[in-house]
């Protein structure tokens, strides 16, 4: 009685939470001090488990804020079936456990033990979601609670997130098959899917465009059905004479309600139908830090027999290379490399009756020049960026080229234009003014170093591409070099936050490298992750611009910021505050109450004349400032945000498909 109290408590909470948000793959999971006497009593922290597979170890804990013994964990949310059957739920645990699915208890086994085994069985229908609890305590010792699955013909694994929901409906179709972005290797295939909650029918999207394909434009609609399959590259069917070698294809399943008006849209899924050139090189195109001993490998093109590999530490040899020696083998040893060189290799694919020409890839071995910021391949670029790298192991000074044609930065000499001077050691950074919107620019680091034979060592070219707004902050030239070192550049460096104070409960940035997050991210590699206890205190993090400072140039007319929250969140709005040097800051407030809680990237665009509107002079911005709650009346409660992709825009950028829940 009094767990399903709990249970049922624990259920609207999670109703009245996601009233903003659909649900999340995973179970929620909360974490407790074991009391014998006073069980469920004081929680250390909840959080969103994708999946229950932990093996903690002795000692080990789930988390720093959690002890390595004596502590419980009770997981709640639902589960789905993939097919209808008899499924064997089984669980590995030290110490005690319990289950229930669909309020059946499955497994008891409340006692202290090493690492073991209990099973049980029930009869679930496919596609139905059941309610799942799962309840686990540690004594001493080793720690470990691992929840698995099997059927009379699905071996025993793990459940995957996919089949784990918690906090309300799945309105989307979901569960690409083949999964999103995948390469094939066949001329036909079947697409499926699980369909959302509510759904009669299914439009199914299929095409060579993203946009059309997302628009429903062009030719891309291709039938109505009730059935969650559809071939592609088969007579009848789109593309009846087979998908295309090397072509990617777009597709995107729009579920309709009963009431045949109301739709829900899957996000665009892609494949790719294998290239007749070789691919997926190894190691990868760019690749640094590559070993001097390394094997090269690579995915053989579609039908190709025999391949031509051409190697060496000059682009043009590569590039000019017309015939070699054939080999059946799909790797090649090019011998012990040198240190600190970048090299370039190139596959030929040999079908019988032809020759394809395979595309130039590189590495950098261990010593060499790296980590470019923007990262070779960046988009959205700030258009005053500045350009860093790392030094090798043997560089005494740098050489830079930078300009917009790839190949004429590739052989650009000192005498070139494209040469813009030498650095000094300690000094890995070079400003090219004031860049172009949308543009793209090449740029390549030479390392000097006269006592050394080897030297100069000649760099890879690096691209990049910026952005067509103006961005405020992507979050992407933060590093985790440390002050007082001149190159340092962390983000709590800029983005001021509550840190050593009493009155602000913001806290910007990782306590550890990296510093800023790089798994929950919207566009490049990095966001910002923001902690907030408004217990209290208010919570605020705040960038003096350094540009832009001007907000009515290019024709902008709208802030838009990126932000994630969580579902384990308190609920909390969040605010934006831009500032003057002088005089009051102007503050925006999101609309939704619980924006915290909203469990998926989401865009926020606020029009600049709502600034204007109260006083903002928009000609010479200083500060933008990112809250949490009501800084005169903190509302309580603590969470984890993400932000990301500050930007100004000349009107709201287009809606993006939504993405799939980052966990
Ligand atoms: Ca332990
Ligand atoms: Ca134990
Ligand atoms: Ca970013």
């Amino acid at each position: 009685m009094y767990r399903k109290f709990i249970f049922f408590a624990c259920f609207v909470f999670l109703l009245g939470l996601v009233s903003s948000a659909n649900g999340v793959e995973g179970l929620l999971g909360e974490y407790y001090e074991r009391d014998t006497t006073n069980p469920w009593q004081v929680l250390l922290m909840k959080r969103l488990d994708p999946m229950v597979d932990f093996n903690w170890g002795d000692p080990g804990s789930p988390d720093p804020s959690v002890p390595v013994d004596n502590f419980m964990v009770r997981w709640t949310g639902e589960v789905e079936a993939p097919i209808t059957a008899t499924y064997t739920f089984h669980t590995q645990t030290d110490d005690g456990v319990r289950l229930w699915v669909n309020n059946e208890p499955l497994i008891d086994n409340w006692t202290d033990h090493s690492s073991t085994h209990d099973s049980n069985d029930i009869a679930l229908q496919a596609g139905q979601r059941y309610e799942i609890t799962l309840e686990y305590y540690e004594n001493g010792g080793g720690a470990q609670c691992q929840l698995s699955w099997s059927t009379s013909t699905m071996t025993r694994v793990a459940i995957p997130s996919q089949y784990l929901w918690v906090g309300g409906d799945r309105p989307n179709p979901r569960n690409p098959n083949p999964a999103d972005g995948a390469m094939i290797r066949e001329t036909w295939i079947s697409l499926s899917w699980s369909p959302g909650d509510y759904t009669a029918s299914h439009n199914v999207y299929v095409g060579e465009s993203f946009d059309d394909v997302q628009a429903g434009t062009g030719d891309t609609f291709r039938v109505n059905q009730t059935n969650t399959d559809y071939a592609v590259g088969f007579t009848g069917y789109p593309y009846p004479d087979g998908v295309v070698k090397g072509t990617t294809y777009y597709w995107r399943i729009e579920d309709i309600e009963a009431d045949e008006t109301t739709t829900h849209s899957s996000p665009v899924w892609s494949f790719s139908i294998a290239p007749r050139t070789a691919y997926s090189p190894i190691p990868a195109d760019g690749e640094e830090f590559v070993d001097p001993n390394i094997v090269l490998k690579w995915t053989p093109g579609f039908g190709a027999i025999l391949h031509t590999v051409f190697f060496s530490d000059d682009y043009d040899t590569v590039n000019d290379a017309a015939a070699g020696i054939p080999q059946g083998a799909v790797t090649y040893t090019p011998g012990t490399l040198e240190s600190g060189k970048t090299y370039f290799w190139r596959v030929d694919e040999f079908f019988g009756f032809e020759t394809l020409k395979g595309e130039i890839w590189s590495f950098s071995v261990t010593g060499s020049v790296s980590k470019a910021n923007p990262y070779n391949g960046a988009e959205n670029v700030k258009q005053t960026q500045i350009l860093t790298w790392v030094a090798g192991d043997n560089a005494g000074s740098h050489q830079v080229y930078f300009g917009t044609d790839k190949d004429t930065v590739r052989n650009a000499t000192s005498a070139s234009p494209e040469y813009k001077g030498s650095k000094n050691l300690g000094d890995e950074k070079y400003d090219p003014g004031l860049l172009e919107q949308d543009a793209a620019y090449y740029w390549r680091i030479d390392e000097v170093n006269n006592l050394n034979p080897s030297s100069p060592w000649k760099g890879n070219v690096w691209t990049f591409t910026t952005a067509d707004f103006l961005v405020v902050d992507d979050l992407e030239s933060y590093n985790d070099i440390d002050p007082p070192n001149p190159n340092s550049n962390t983000i709590f460096g800029y983005w001021i936050d509550g840190y050593g104070t009493a009155t602000n409960g913001a806290l910007v940035g990782n306590d550890l490298p990296p510093y800023t997050d790089q798994t929950t991210v919207h566009g490049g590699r990095q966001s910002m992750p923001y902690v907030y206890d408004i217990t209290i205190k208010f919570a605020e993090a705040t960038l003096t611009l350094d540009s832009p400072r001007d907000w009515t140039t290019s024709g902008v007319k709208t802030l838009t910021i990126w932000f994630h929250g969580n579902l384990v969140n308190d609920a909390a709005p969040i605010y934006v505050a831009i500032a003057n040097m002088t005089g009051a800051p102007a503050v925006v407030t999101h609309d939704d109450p619980a924006a915290t809680q909203i469990h998926a990237w989401t865009q926020w665009d606020i029009p600049l004349q709502e600034f204007a509107d109260k006083g903002i002079d928009l000609t010479n911005v200083n500060t933008i400032t990112i809250g949490v709650g009501n800084k005169a009346n903190p509302p309580g409660g603590t969470g984890k945000m993400h932000f990301d992709d500050i930007g100004l825009h000349p009107l709201p950028p287009e809606p993006e498909p939504e993405p799939e829940p980052a966990l």
